[in-house]
C-alpha cells in the first residue's frame, strides 16, 4: 500500500470550497495525562471517556445519532471503521460534510477514541535496547494545522503523548495556521490547559505549512526538532530509534517509515520492515516511493536498520535543531505546500548531512486524495516553489525541470540570500547528488531525445498521463508546447518514457505502465531516415488514424506520412 500512496494531492487538485461551520466537539477527557503508557504495561483500556454519539454537528447543534451497533471499542487496535449501508438522511449528511471539509472520514474519526490503541508495527529487532543509546536527547514536536479535524487533531498529540518517553519530549508546539474553524479558535485552549507539555501558538495570518513550521521553530527549545502533520499517530516505541540516530551524528536527519491510516475507515496499516520504501522524486519534482536499491540492502545485516533515502516524504521527520538552523531551514519564500521536503532533502544530503528513514519507528498518517483546504488564488504555488527550489540547489539540471513545465517559470521572487546560504555552507553540486545519492534516477540529457514527439503531418502530439495504479491509454493531442503530458524521453535502451512510466504495446492499445527494463513490449526504436517509431515485439509503426484523432499501430509502411514523427532535442 506504502508503496503507491499519493503524497499530497495538493499540486493541481486544490480545492476553492469555503469550509463549512463545523462547531467543536463536546466532551473533554476527564483524565489529567502526564506521561506516557509504557511498553510493558497493557494498552489502557479506554484512558478518557469519549462519548457515543459522533460530535459532528451542524449549524442547528442538533447530534446525529450514530447507528445502534456501534459500541466504544469503535477503531481499537488500529481496526476499520465501517458505516452501515442504511443511515439515515442526518447521518448521511454529516458523513458527506466530513468529506467534504477534511478529505478524510471525520464521522469515523469522532466515533473513535481520541486514545484509541493501535497494533505494535516494529520488528523483533527493534525491540533489543542493545541497538539503542541509554542517553537520549530530549525533542519538541512540531504540529503545524490549518482547519483540521477536532478529534483527529486531538489523537495526533495523544498518540505523542501516550507512547513517548516522557523525559524525551519537551513540548509539544501546536501551531495554528490561521485556522477558522469555530472549535480550534476558541477551544484548543481550554482542552489542553490540563497537559503542561502542550504550548498552542497562532498564526496572525496565514502562513502556509512551511512558515508555521519556522514559527513553531522559533519556539522550540530542545536540542531536537520532531515535526509531524496534524493527522498521523504514534505508534509505541516511535521516538527513540530517531532520536538515537541524532543523538550519534547530529548532522542525521531522520524520518519515520509512514503508515497508512485509511481515510475512509481509519484502519491502520503496517509492513514489516522487509517493505520500507526510500524517498525519490522525478523530473517534476514531485515525491515518490522505491523499493530500497540494492547497493544501500547490502550495507545492511537486518531490514529494520536505519536506510539512506535520497529524499523524504516532507511531513514526519526529527532533525537536530543546531543542525536545522545551520542548513537554513527552510526557504520562508515556500508558500502554503509543496517543494519544502525536496529543499531539505537536497541540502542535507549536499551540505554535508545524512537523510535516513528508520523502519524501526512507524507514525501512521491519513493520505488524503485531494486538498480540503483553499490555497492562494491566482497563484501557482506549487510552481512558484519548485522554481524557487530548482533555482537554488539543482545547478544545470534545472533545464529539466523548466522543459517540463513549457518554460514557463512565472515569478519566483528573490533568492539571492538562499544562494548565498548555499555558498556559504559550501555545499556539493547538485550532479554529485545525482551521481552517488540517487544515481537510479533517469537523467533526460542521458536520453536520446527528450520533449515533445509530434506527427509531422498533422501537428498532433504524443499525449498521455500516466496513472499509478493502473494502465492509462496514450493518445494524440494539439502540440502545446507545455511539457506535461507531452513531455517524453527515448532513452539509450529504447523505451519511450516518462519518469517510471513507461510506452508499451501488447497488441491492443498503446499504453503507459511502469517500466520494467525488459524491451519486449516496451522496446521502441526510432528510424530516423523514415522518421517511423517502430515497435520491437510487435514490428509495427506508431501511427495516426486518418481523422488525426487517434494513436495507432499499423504495418509500417514508408509512402504513409502519418507515420512520420518528429523528436525534440533528438540526437543521434
Ligand atoms: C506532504 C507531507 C506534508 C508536506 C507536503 C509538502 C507527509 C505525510 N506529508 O503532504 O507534511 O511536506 O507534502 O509540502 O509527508 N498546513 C498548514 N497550513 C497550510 C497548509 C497545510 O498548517 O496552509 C498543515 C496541514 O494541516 C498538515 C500539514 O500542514 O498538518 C501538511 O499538509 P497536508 O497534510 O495537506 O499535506 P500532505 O500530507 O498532503
Ligand atoms: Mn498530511
Amino acid at each position: 500500500l506504502n508503496g503507491n500512496v499519493i503524497i499530497g494531492a495538493g499540486g493541481g487538485l486544490r480545492n476553492e470550497l469555503e469550509e463549512a461551520d463545523i462547531p467543536p466537539t463536546a466532551a473533554k477527557p476527564k483524565i489529567n495525562e502526564s506521561g506516557r503508557q509504557s511498553a510493558d504495561k497493557k494498552p489502557r483500556k479506554k484512558a478518557a471517556p469519549i462519548p457515543l454519539k459522533p460530535k459532528l454537528q451542524d449549524d442547528t447543534k442538533k447530534v446525529i445519532d450514530p447507528p445502534g451497533n456501534f459500541d466504544e471499542n469503535l477503531g481499537e487496535m488500529g481496526k476499520p471503521v465501517t458505516l452501515p449501508k442504511e443511515m439515515t438522511d442526518e447521518m448521511k449528511k454529516a458523513v458527506e460534510t466530513g468529506w467534504t471539509n477534511n478529505a478524510f472520514n471525520q464521522y469515523v474519526s469522532d466515533l473513535i477514541s481520541v486514545h484509541r490503541t493501535l497494533p505494535d508495527p516494529r520488528d523483533a529487532w527493534c525491540k533489543d535496547s542493545a541497538h539503542y543509546l541509554s542517553n537520549l536527547p530530549a525533542t519538541d514536536v512540531i504540529i503545524c494545522f490549518h482547519n483540521e479535524a477536532w478529534t483527529v487533531l486531538l489523537r495526533t498529540v495523544h498518540s505523542v503523548l501516550d507512547r513517548s518517553p516522557e523525559h524525551l519530549i519537551g513540548r509539544i508546539i501546536l501551531v495554528d495556521d490561521y485556522s477558522d474553524m469555530p472549535h480550534l479558535k476558541t477551544q484548543l485552549e481550554d482542552y489542553f490547559a490540563a497537559y503542561p507539555k502542550v504550548q498552542i501558538i497562532r498564526g496572525k495570518k496565514r502562513e502556509g505549512l512551511i512558515r508555521a513550521r519556522l514559527l513553531g521553530a522559533q519556539h522550540a527549545k530542545s536540542p531536537v526538532l520532531t515535526y509531524l502533520d496534524s493527522h498521523c499517530e504514534c505508534t509505541e516505541g516511535w521516538l527513540e530509534p530517531l532520536l538515537d540516530r541524532i543523538a550519534r551524528n547530529s548532522t542525521t536527519v531522520v524520518c519515520p517509515v509512514i503508515d497508512v491510516i485509511s481515510d475512509d475507515t481509519l484502519e491502520y496499516h503496517y509492513r514489516d520492515s522487509s517493505g520500507v520504501n526510500v524517498g525519490g522524486f522525478d523530473w517534476n519534482l514531485q515525491f515518490s516511493w522505491h523499493a530500497v536499491p540494492e547497493r544501500e540492502k547490502k550495507r545492511h545485516n537486518s531490514t529494520a536498520e536505519p536506510v539512506y533515502s535520497p529524499t523524504m516524504a516532507g511531513g514526519l521527520f526529527s532533525i537536530d535543531r543546531e543542525y536545522f538552523n545551520r542548513l537554513g531551514t527552510y526557504d520562508s519564500g515556500f508558500d502554503i505546500w509543496g517543494g519544502e521536503n525536496l529543499e531539505l532533502s537536497f541540502k542535507t544530503w549536499m551540505c554535508g548531512g545524512t537523510l535516513e528513514i528508520v523502519p524501526c519507528s512507524h507514525v501512521g498518517h491519513i493520505f488524503r486524495k485531494r486538498s480540503p483546504y483553499k490555497w492562494r488564488s491566482g497563484v501557482n504555488v506549487l510552481r512558484k516553489n519548485s522554481v524557487r527550489l530548482a533555482e537554488v540547489w539543482m545547478d544545470e539540471y534545472s533545464q529539466y525541470y523548466y522543459h517540463r513545465i513549457g518554460n514557463d517559470k512565472g515569478d519566483w521572487g528573490d533568492v539571492s540570500d538562499r544562494k548565498k546560504l548555499r555558498e556559504d555552507l559550501q555545499c556539493k553540486s547538485f550532479k554529485w547528488y545525482l551521481d552517488n545519492i540517487y544515481p537510479e534516477l533517469f537523467i533526460p540529457g542521458d536520453a536520446v531525445a527528450h520533449g515533445e514527439i509530434s506527427n509531422i503531418a498533422s501537428g498532433m502530439c504524443l499525449d498521455g498521463q500516466e496513472k499509478r495504479e493502473e494502465a492509462a491509454t496514450v493518445s494524440v493531442y494539439q502540440c502545446h508546447g507545455q511539457g506535461g503530458n507531452q513531455y517524453w524521453m527515448l532513452s539509450k535502451v529504447g523505451e519511450i518514457r516518462r519518469d517510471d512510466y513507461c510506452l508499451d504495446y501488447a497488441g491492443k492499445e498503446v499504453i503507459l505502465y511502469s517500466c520494467h527494463g525488459g524491451k519486449g513490449n516496451q522496446f521502441w526504436t526510432y528510424r530516423e531516415n523514415t522518421k517511423q517509431l517502430h515497435h520491437g515485439t510487435s514490428g509495427k509503426c506508431l501511427s495516426i488514424s486518418e481523422k488525426k484523432d487517434q494513436l495507432l499501430m499499423e504495418e509500417c509502411s514508408q509512402s504513409l506520412t502519418r507515420q512520420e514523427w518528429l523528436l525534440e532535442s533528438y540526437d543521434s
